[in-house]
């Protein structure tokens, strides 16, 4: 899914690796807004002893203003780097939404697209671990 404002519920999106599947779960999020959730991303494994698992990749989206940004009851690896998680130290620290599970390296690289939630600013970057963007005219 991309492109996409989720706000709201008790989960705002969910990846589900039913009991009987034959093969992951796989999604992938680019540039959604996710807030006002009890969670924003939950990974469910319904059944954990099978091989097969919830997996996802999130990058250039906001993630903020969930009770938890994403929760993962997997042990698989998930890649969540890239995202504004509502501070520059990244997910757990005053401000940002936290992560519980195995979720990757979350940092996002100096010029990754991001939304800094003011409309007046434009075209946004990560700079040093902060979403900005200069002044649109
Ligand atoms: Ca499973
Ligand atoms: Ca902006």
């Amino acid at each position: 899914m991309s492109t996409n404002v989720v706000t709201g519920g008790n989960i705002g999106v969910l990846a589900v690796s039913f009991d009987g599947n034959t093969d992951n779960s796989f999604g992938t999020l680019t540039c959604n807004r996710i807030g006002n959730s009890g969670t924003g991303i939950q990974l469910l494994d319904q059944q954990p002893a099978d091989s097969f698992v919830p997996a996802i990749t999130a990058h250039n989206s906001t993630i903020q203003g969930n009770g938890v940004g994403i929760d993962s009851d997997t042990p698989a690896v998930q890649d969540a780097s890239a995202n504004w998680w509502g501070c520059a130290a990244g997910p757990g620290n005053p401000a940002c939404d936290t992560v519980t599970g195995n979720v990757g390296d979350m940092r996002s690289p100096d010029g990754t697209t991001c939304d800094d939630g003011n409309g007046c600013t434009g075209p946004d970057a990560c700079q040093v671990g902060v979403c900005t963007g200069p002044c649109r005219r």
